[in-house]
Protein backbone atom coordinates (compact mmCIF):
# COMPACT_ATOMS: atom_id res chain seq x y z
CA UNK A 1 0.00 0.00 0.00
CA UNK A 2 1.63 2.91 -0.93
CA UNK A 3 -1.12 5.60 -0.29
CA UNK A 4 0.49 8.60 1.16
CA UNK A 5 -1.74 8.46 4.43
CA UNK A 6 -1.49 5.11 4.87
CA UNK A 7 2.41 5.32 5.22
CA UNK A 8 1.71 8.36 7.34
CA UNK A 9 -0.57 5.79 9.40
CA UNK A 10 2.43 3.03 9.51
CA UNK A 11 5.20 5.45 10.82
CA UNK A 12 2.95 6.81 13.72
CA UNK A 13 1.93 2.71 14.58
CA UNK A 14 5.54 1.91 14.36
CA UNK A 15 6.82 4.58 16.69
CA UNK A 16 3.97 3.67 19.15
CA UNK A 17 5.13 -0.15 19.01
CA UNK A 18 2.20 -1.23 16.71
CA UNK A 19 2.95 -5.05 14.92
CA UNK A 20 0.20 -3.61 12.15
CA UNK A 21 0.68 -7.45 10.53
CA UNK A 22 -0.85 -8.71 13.14
CA UNK A 23 -3.65 -6.00 13.60
CA UNK A 24 -4.60 -6.67 10.39
CA UNK A 25 -4.34 -10.42 10.49
CA UNK A 26 -7.04 -10.09 13.39
CA UNK A 27 -8.99 -7.65 11.76
CA UNK A 28 -9.46 -9.74 8.32
CA UNK A 29 -10.60 -12.28 11.14
CA UNK A 30 -13.33 -10.08 12.49
CA UNK A 31 -17.00 -11.36 10.97
CA UNK A 32 -20.01 -9.75 12.31
CA UNK A 33 -23.27 -11.69 11.29
CA UNK A 34 -26.61 -9.55 10.34
CA UNK A 35 -29.66 -10.37 11.40
CA UNK A 36 -32.63 -11.04 9.41
CA UNK A 37 -35.26 -8.80 11.23
CA UNK A 38 -32.92 -5.72 10.62
CA UNK A 39 -33.58 -6.07 6.76
CA UNK A 40 -37.32 -6.34 7.65
CA UNK A 41 -40.23 -3.23 8.34
CA UNK A 42 -39.86 -3.44 11.94
CA UNK A 43 -39.93 0.27 14.18
CA UNK A 44 -40.34 1.18 17.73
CA UNK A 45 -43.24 0.37 20.44
CA UNK A 46 -44.50 3.71 19.34
CA UNK A 47 -45.20 2.73 15.52
CA UNK A 48 -43.11 1.75 12.41
CA UNK A 49 -42.50 3.77 9.47
CA UNK A 50 -43.10 1.44 6.08
CA UNK A 51 -40.19 1.60 3.91
CA UNK A 52 -40.34 0.85 0.68
CA UNK A 53 -37.46 -0.89 0.28
CA UNK A 54 -38.24 -2.82 3.28
CA UNK A 55 -37.43 -7.16 2.69
CA UNK A 56 -40.82 -8.61 2.65
CA UNK A 57 -39.43 -12.48 2.90
CA UNK A 58 -37.21 -14.39 3.82
CA UNK A 59 -35.20 -14.47 0.76
CA UNK A 60 -35.16 -11.03 0.66
CA UNK A 61 -33.87 -10.63 3.78
CA UNK A 62 -30.69 -12.70 2.57
CA UNK A 63 -30.15 -10.95 0.00
CA UNK A 64 -30.22 -7.42 1.46
CA UNK A 65 -27.50 -9.88 4.29
CA UNK A 66 -25.85 -10.41 1.33
CA UNK A 67 -25.54 -6.87 -0.44
CA UNK A 68 -24.27 -5.64 3.04
CA UNK A 69 -21.38 -9.02 2.71
CA UNK A 70 -20.42 -7.61 -0.68
CA UNK A 71 -20.11 -4.14 0.18
CA UNK A 72 -18.05 -4.69 3.96
CA UNK A 73 -16.92 -8.24 3.48
CA UNK A 74 -17.22 -8.84 7.07
CA UNK A 75 -20.63 -10.34 6.93
CA UNK A 76 -20.54 -13.92 5.76
CA UNK A 77 -23.32 -15.41 7.93
CA UNK A 78 -27.24 -13.98 8.75
CA UNK A 79 -29.40 -14.64 12.03
CA UNK A 80 -32.36 -15.82 10.89
CA UNK A 81 -35.55 -15.91 13.55
CA UNK A 82 -38.30 -18.53 13.87
CA UNK A 83 -40.83 -18.23 12.54
CA UNK A 84 -40.65 -15.34 10.81
CA UNK A 85 -38.15 -16.82 8.62
CA UNK A 86 -39.68 -20.55 8.82
CA UNK A 87 -39.69 -22.04 5.45
CA UNK A 88 -40.55 -25.72 3.77
CA UNK A 89 -36.99 -26.22 2.63
CA UNK A 90 -34.20 -25.18 4.73
CA UNK A 91 -32.17 -27.04 1.92
CA UNK A 92 -32.81 -24.87 -0.49
CA UNK A 93 -32.61 -21.50 1.84
CA UNK A 94 -29.55 -22.65 2.84
CA UNK A 95 -28.38 -22.62 -0.94
CA UNK A 96 -29.89 -19.66 -1.65
CA UNK A 97 -27.69 -18.04 0.83
CA UNK A 98 -25.14 -19.94 -0.49
CA UNK A 99 -25.43 -18.82 -4.04
CA UNK A 100 -25.14 -15.71 -2.86
CA UNK A 101 -21.78 -15.74 -0.75
CA UNK A 102 -23.60 -16.33 2.81
CA UNK A 103 -24.41 -18.67 5.42
CA UNK A 104 -27.34 -19.09 7.79
CA UNK A 105 -26.12 -18.02 11.22
CA UNK A 106 -27.58 -17.86 15.01
CA UNK A 107 -31.24 -19.69 15.24
CA UNK A 108 -33.00 -17.48 17.06
CA UNK A 109 -36.91 -18.91 18.45
CA UNK A 110 -39.29 -16.72 18.88
CA UNK A 111 -41.67 -17.15 22.20
CA UNK A 112 -42.75 -13.70 22.92
CA UNK A 113 -45.08 -13.14 20.13
CA UNK A 114 -47.89 -16.43 20.43
CA UNK A 115 -51.07 -14.98 22.44
CA UNK A 116 -50.80 -18.26 24.94
CA UNK A 117 -46.88 -16.57 26.34
CA UNK A 118 -48.36 -13.43 27.36
CA UNK A 119 -47.80 -14.64 31.09
CA UNK A 120 -44.54 -16.41 30.24
CA UNK A 121 -43.20 -19.06 27.99
CA UNK A 122 -40.39 -21.44 29.51
CA UNK A 123 -41.72 -19.70 32.94
CA UNK A 124 -45.37 -20.28 32.56
CA UNK A 125 -47.37 -22.13 35.25
CA UNK A 126 -49.25 -23.61 32.96
CA UNK A 127 -46.97 -26.96 31.80
CA UNK A 128 -48.60 -27.50 28.82
CA UNK A 129 -47.51 -23.59 27.53
CA UNK A 130 -43.97 -24.66 28.95
CA UNK A 131 -44.16 -28.14 27.31
CA UNK A 132 -45.47 -25.98 23.77
CA UNK A 133 -42.28 -23.66 24.78
CA UNK A 134 -39.77 -26.30 24.80
CA UNK A 135 -40.95 -28.08 21.19
CA UNK A 136 -40.52 -25.01 19.82
CA UNK A 137 -37.03 -24.77 21.27
CA UNK A 138 -36.35 -28.11 19.95
CA UNK A 139 -37.67 -27.73 16.50
CA UNK A 140 -35.29 -24.41 16.30
CA UNK A 141 -32.21 -27.10 17.09
CA UNK A 142 -33.58 -29.07 14.21
CA UNK A 143 -33.38 -26.09 12.17
CA UNK A 144 -29.79 -25.69 13.22
CA UNK A 145 -29.09 -28.95 12.31
CA UNK A 146 -30.57 -28.37 8.61
CA UNK A 147 -29.21 -25.17 7.82
CA UNK A 148 -25.66 -26.09 9.43
CA UNK A 149 -25.76 -23.61 11.89
CA UNK A 150 -23.61 -24.00 15.07
CA UNK A 151 -25.46 -21.15 17.50
CA UNK A 152 -29.06 -21.20 19.18
CA UNK A 153 -29.42 -17.99 20.28
CA UNK A 154 -31.67 -17.27 23.28
CA UNK A 155 -33.73 -14.21 24.19
CA UNK A 156 -36.96 -14.34 26.43
CA UNK A 157 -39.69 -11.89 27.95
CA UNK A 158 -40.55 -13.85 30.26
CA UNK A 159 -41.28 -12.42 33.33
CA UNK A 160 -44.54 -10.24 35.34
CA UNK A 161 -45.86 -6.84 35.61
CA UNK A 162 -47.16 -6.66 39.08
CA UNK A 163 -45.55 -8.18 42.50
CA UNK A 164 -47.26 -11.76 43.29
CA UNK A 165 -48.22 -12.20 39.93
CA UNK A 166 -45.93 -15.09 39.48
CA UNK A 167 -43.86 -17.77 41.94
CA UNK A 168 -40.46 -16.13 41.16
CA UNK A 169 -38.09 -18.94 42.40
CA UNK A 170 -40.15 -21.40 40.96
CA UNK A 171 -40.47 -19.77 37.22
CA UNK A 172 -36.35 -20.49 37.64
CA UNK A 173 -36.78 -24.05 37.88
CA UNK A 174 -38.90 -24.43 35.35
CA UNK A 175 -37.11 -22.41 32.96
CA UNK A 176 -33.61 -24.77 33.44
CA UNK A 177 -35.75 -27.71 33.15
CA UNK A 178 -37.02 -26.26 29.56
CA UNK A 179 -33.60 -25.10 28.80
CA UNK A 180 -31.95 -28.49 30.16
CA UNK A 181 -33.99 -30.48 27.74
CA UNK A 182 -32.87 -28.40 24.84
CA UNK A 183 -29.26 -28.30 25.84
CA UNK A 184 -29.51 -32.29 25.40
CA UNK A 185 -30.48 -32.16 21.83
CA UNK A 186 -28.11 -29.84 20.96
CA UNK A 187 -25.33 -31.40 18.80
CA UNK A 188 -21.74 -31.50 20.36
CA UNK A 189 -20.76 -28.75 18.38
CA UNK A 190 -23.52 -26.69 18.72
CA UNK A 191 -23.42 -23.23 21.45
CA UNK A 192 -26.83 -22.11 23.37
CA UNK A 193 -26.23 -18.32 23.75
CA UNK A 194 -28.16 -16.91 26.94
CA UNK A 195 -29.80 -13.42 26.38
CA UNK A 196 -30.31 -10.90 29.12
CA UNK A 197 -32.41 -7.95 29.71
CA UNK A 198 -33.12 -5.65 32.84
CA UNK A 199 -36.63 -5.44 31.47
CA UNK A 200 -39.27 -4.63 28.60
CA UNK A 201 -41.84 -6.36 28.04
CA UNK A 202 -42.16 -6.68 32.01
CA UNK A 203 -42.30 -4.33 33.77
CA UNK A 204 -42.07 -5.71 37.35
CA UNK A 205 -39.39 -8.89 37.12
CA UNK A 206 -37.77 -10.40 34.33
CA UNK A 207 -36.74 -14.06 34.25
CA UNK A 208 -33.51 -13.69 33.17
CA UNK A 209 -32.87 -10.39 34.22
CA UNK A 210 -29.17 -9.57 34.22
CA UNK A 211 -25.34 -11.05 33.28
CA UNK A 212 -25.49 -12.93 36.37
CA UNK A 213 -28.46 -14.85 36.00
CA UNK A 214 -27.61 -15.76 32.82
CA UNK A 215 -24.32 -16.86 33.79
CA UNK A 216 -25.45 -18.41 36.47
CA UNK A 217 -27.85 -20.43 33.67
CA UNK A 218 -25.36 -20.84 31.49
CA UNK A 219 -23.14 -22.64 34.43
CA UNK A 220 -25.91 -25.04 35.42
CA UNK A 221 -26.59 -26.09 31.99
CA UNK A 222 -23.04 -27.15 30.89
CA UNK A 223 -20.07 -26.50 28.79
CA UNK A 224 -22.10 -25.52 25.49
CA UNK A 225 -24.41 -22.94 27.22
CA UNK A 226 -22.80 -19.45 27.33
CA UNK A 227 -23.95 -15.19 27.86
CA UNK A 228 -24.91 -13.53 24.92
CA UNK A 229 -24.33 -9.08 25.54
CA UNK A 230 -26.88 -7.03 23.99
CA UNK A 231 -25.63 -3.47 24.62
CA UNK A 232 -28.75 -2.29 24.47
CA UNK A 233 -29.99 -4.67 27.58
CA UNK A 234 -28.63 -2.81 30.91
CA UNK A 235 -29.52 -0.38 33.24
CA UNK A 236 -28.30 3.31 32.56
CA UNK A 237 -24.76 3.37 34.13
CA UNK A 238 -23.99 -0.50 33.83
CA UNK A 239 -20.02 -0.73 33.33
CA UNK A 240 -20.32 -3.12 30.12
CA UNK A 241 -16.61 -3.80 29.56
CA UNK A 242 -16.62 -4.82 33.47
CA UNK A 243 -19.09 -7.96 32.97
CA UNK A 244 -17.90 -8.61 29.19
CA UNK A 245 -14.35 -9.43 30.96
CA UNK A 246 -15.48 -10.97 33.94
CA UNK A 247 -17.80 -13.42 31.43
CA UNK A 248 -14.52 -13.90 29.42
CA UNK A 249 -12.68 -15.00 32.44
CA UNK A 250 -14.96 -17.40 33.52
CA UNK A 251 -14.47 -18.57 29.60
CA UNK A 252 -18.70 -17.93 29.45
CA UNK A 253 -18.84 -14.79 26.94
CA UNK A 254 -20.37 -16.41 24.10
CA UNK A 255 -21.18 -13.50 21.90
CA UNK A 256 -23.05 -9.91 21.39
CA UNK A 257 -25.83 -8.31 20.17
CA UNK A 258 -24.16 -4.92 18.85
CA UNK A 259 -26.40 -1.68 18.69
CA UNK A 260 -26.71 1.77 20.96
CA UNK A 261 -28.56 3.42 22.74
CA UNK A 262 -29.35 6.90 25.02
CA UNK A 263 -31.83 5.45 26.66
CA UNK A 264 -33.49 2.16 27.00
CA UNK A 265 -33.25 -0.59 24.37
CA UNK A 266 -33.17 1.97 21.73
CA UNK A 267 -31.68 -0.58 19.03
CA UNK A 268 -29.68 1.88 17.41
CA UNK A 269 -26.56 1.79 14.51
CA UNK A 270 -24.23 0.52 16.66
CA UNK A 271 -21.24 2.80 17.67
CA UNK A 272 -23.32 5.50 16.92
CA UNK A 273 -24.58 6.95 20.40
CA UNK A 274 -20.90 5.68 22.48
CA UNK A 275 -18.49 4.63 20.41
CA UNK A 276 -16.06 4.52 23.62
CA UNK A 277 -17.78 1.95 25.30
CA UNK A 278 -17.70 -0.05 22.59
CA UNK A 279 -13.77 0.83 22.06
CA UNK A 280 -13.54 -0.45 25.79
CA UNK A 281 -15.37 -3.71 25.12
CA UNK A 282 -13.44 -4.48 22.22
CA UNK A 283 -10.09 -3.51 24.93
CA UNK A 284 -11.69 -6.53 26.88
CA UNK A 285 -11.78 -8.43 24.17
CA UNK A 286 -8.37 -8.15 22.51
CA UNK A 287 -6.55 -8.48 25.88
CA UNK A 288 -8.39 -11.67 26.38
CA UNK A 289 -7.18 -12.87 22.98
CA UNK A 290 -3.64 -12.38 24.70
CA UNK A 291 -4.06 -14.44 27.50
CA UNK A 292 -1.97 -16.86 28.49
CA UNK A 293 -4.55 -18.98 29.23
CA UNK A 294 -5.37 -20.94 26.15
CA UNK A 295 -8.99 -21.52 27.15
CA UNK A 296 -9.52 -17.31 27.97
CA UNK A 297 -7.85 -16.47 24.50
CA UNK A 298 -9.88 -19.40 22.68
CA UNK A 299 -13.49 -18.04 24.92
CA UNK A 300 -12.64 -14.47 23.00
CA UNK A 301 -11.35 -15.75 19.79
CA UNK A 302 -14.86 -17.66 19.13
CA UNK A 303 -17.14 -14.47 20.31
CA UNK A 304 -20.12 -14.61 17.59
CA UNK A 305 -20.57 -11.05 16.70
CA UNK A 306 -23.80 -10.10 15.51
CA UNK A 307 -25.64 -6.55 14.85
CA UNK A 308 -29.23 -6.64 16.66
CA UNK A 309 -30.69 -3.27 15.87
CA UNK A 310 -34.37 -1.88 14.56
CA UNK A 311 -34.15 0.66 12.01
CA UNK A 312 -37.29 2.75 11.62
CA UNK A 313 -36.54 6.12 10.13
CA UNK A 314 -33.55 4.65 8.38
CA UNK A 315 -32.66 2.77 5.50
CA UNK A 316 -32.22 -0.51 6.21
CA UNK A 317 -29.10 -2.22 4.26
CA UNK A 318 -26.72 0.98 4.83
CA UNK A 319 -27.75 1.47 7.91
CA UNK A 320 -26.25 -2.14 8.59
CA UNK A 321 -23.53 -1.04 6.40
CA UNK A 322 -22.79 1.39 9.01
CA UNK A 323 -23.09 -0.68 12.00
CA UNK A 324 -20.77 -3.04 10.76
CA UNK A 325 -17.91 -0.19 9.70
CA UNK A 326 -18.21 1.73 13.20
CA UNK A 327 -17.73 -2.03 14.88
CA UNK A 328 -14.81 -2.01 12.55
CA UNK A 329 -12.89 0.98 13.73
CA UNK A 330 -14.00 0.41 17.48
CA UNK A 331 -12.31 -3.05 17.10
CA UNK A 332 -9.46 -1.74 14.92
CA UNK A 333 -8.35 1.22 17.50
CA UNK A 334 -8.49 -1.45 20.27
CA UNK A 335 -6.06 -3.39 18.19
CA UNK A 336 -3.98 -0.51 18.29
CA UNK A 337 -3.68 -0.64 22.34
CA UNK A 338 0.25 -0.91 23.16
CA UNK A 339 -0.40 -3.99 25.89
CA UNK A 340 3.11 -3.88 26.67
CA UNK A 341 2.79 -0.22 28.07
CA UNK A 342 -0.89 -0.76 29.92
CA UNK A 343 1.10 -3.64 31.70
CA UNK A 344 3.97 -1.90 32.69
CA UNK A 345 1.79 1.16 33.55
CA UNK A 346 -0.15 -1.15 35.58
CA UNK A 347 2.55 -2.93 37.17
CA UNK A 348 4.33 0.77 38.61
CA UNK A 349 0.39 1.69 39.73
CA UNK A 350 0.78 4.66 37.27
CA UNK A 351 -2.68 5.11 37.22
CA UNK A 352 -2.62 8.31 34.48
CA UNK A 353 -0.11 6.33 31.98
CA UNK A 354 -2.31 2.93 32.02
CA UNK A 355 -5.27 5.29 30.82
CA UNK A 356 -3.59 7.12 28.56
CA UNK A 357 -1.99 3.76 26.98
CA UNK A 358 -5.90 2.94 26.30
CA UNK A 359 -7.17 6.26 25.34
CA UNK A 360 -4.85 6.99 23.15
CA UNK A 361 -5.44 4.20 21.06
CA UNK A 362 -8.89 5.41 20.49
CA UNK A 363 -7.63 9.02 19.19
CA UNK A 364 -5.75 6.91 16.46
CA UNK A 365 -7.32 7.70 12.92
CA UNK A 366 -8.03 4.26 11.71
CA UNK A 367 -9.42 5.50 8.40
CA UNK A 368 -6.09 4.63 6.49
CA UNK A 369 -5.26 1.04 7.70
CA UNK A 370 -9.32 0.28 7.20
CA UNK A 371 -9.37 1.60 3.67
CA UNK A 372 -5.87 -0.42 3.16
CA UNK A 373 -7.40 -3.69 4.28
CA UNK A 374 -10.27 -3.69 1.77
CA UNK A 375 -8.20 -2.48 -0.76
CA UNK A 376 -6.41 -5.52 -0.49
CA UNK A 377 -9.39 -7.38 -0.15
CA UNK A 378 -10.93 -6.25 -3.35
CA UNK A 379 -13.38 -4.61 -1.33
CA UNK A 380 -14.86 -0.86 -1.22
CA UNK A 381 -12.47 1.31 -0.44
CA UNK A 382 -15.71 3.24 1.09
CA UNK A 383 -18.42 1.03 1.23
CA UNK A 384 -21.41 3.58 2.21
CA UNK A 385 -20.52 5.57 -1.16
CA UNK A 386 -19.95 2.15 -2.50
CA UNK A 387 -23.49 1.23 -1.91
CA UNK A 388 -24.70 4.55 -3.11
CA UNK A 389 -23.53 4.74 -6.02
CA UNK A 390 -24.36 0.67 -7.47
CA UNK A 391 -27.93 1.40 -8.16
CA UNK A 392 -29.20 -0.58 -5.14
CA UNK A 393 -31.50 1.55 -3.32
CA UNK A 394 -33.27 2.33 -6.11
CA UNK A 395 -33.34 -1.40 -6.76
CA UNK A 396 -34.85 -2.21 -3.42
CA UNK A 397 -37.51 0.64 -3.63
CA UNK A 398 -38.63 -1.32 -6.46
CA UNK A 399 -40.43 -4.04 -3.76
CA UNK A 400 -43.53 -2.14 -2.50
CA UNK A 401 -44.15 -2.19 1.14
CA UNK A 402 -46.98 -4.69 2.86
CA UNK A 403 -47.11 -1.92 5.26
CA UNK A 404 -48.19 0.25 2.74
CA UNK A 405 -51.76 -0.32 2.96
CA UNK A 406 -51.87 -0.94 7.20
CA UNK A 407 -53.01 2.47 8.58
CA UNK A 408 -50.63 4.54 10.61
CA UNK A 409 -50.64 4.50 14.42
CA UNK A 410 -49.78 3.03 17.27
CA UNK A 411 -49.39 -1.15 16.79
C1 LIG B 1 -35.91 -7.74 22.25
O1 LIG B 1 -35.35 -6.93 23.24
C2 LIG B 1 -34.86 -8.11 21.28
O2 LIG B 1 -34.34 -6.88 20.79
C3 LIG B 1 -33.75 -8.97 21.90
O3 LIG B 1 -32.57 -8.19 21.96
C4 LIG B 1 -33.58 -10.12 20.95
O4 LIG B 1 -32.26 -10.49 20.76
C5 LIG B 1 -34.19 -9.56 19.70
O5 LIG B 1 -35.30 -8.83 20.17
C6 LIG B 1 -34.60 -10.59 18.72
O6 LIG B 1 -35.46 -11.55 19.30
MN1 LIG C 1 -30.71 -8.87 21.25
MN1 LIG D 1 -33.27 -5.97 22.50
Amino acid sequence: MTDKAYTVFEERQKERGIDLQEVRRRLKALEIETPSWGYADQGTRFRTFPYKGAARTTLEKIDDAAAVHRFTGACPAVAIHIPWDKVDDYGTLTGYAEERGIRIGAINPNLFQEPEYMLGSVTNTDAAIRRKATEHLLECVDIARAVDSKVLSLWFSDGTNYPGQAPIRQRVNWMRECLQTTYGAMAPDMRMLIEYKFYEPAFYHTDLADWGMAFNMANKLGPQAQVLVDTGHHPQGTNIEHLVAYLLNERKLGGFHFNSRKYGDDDLIAGAINPYELFLIFYQIVDAMRDPDPAIAATANRIAYMIDQSHNIEEKIPAMIRSVLNVQVQYAKALLINFDEVREAQEKQDVLAAEDAVRSAFEQDVTPLLRAFREEDGLPVDPMRAYKESGLHEKVLGRVSKQETTPSGLK
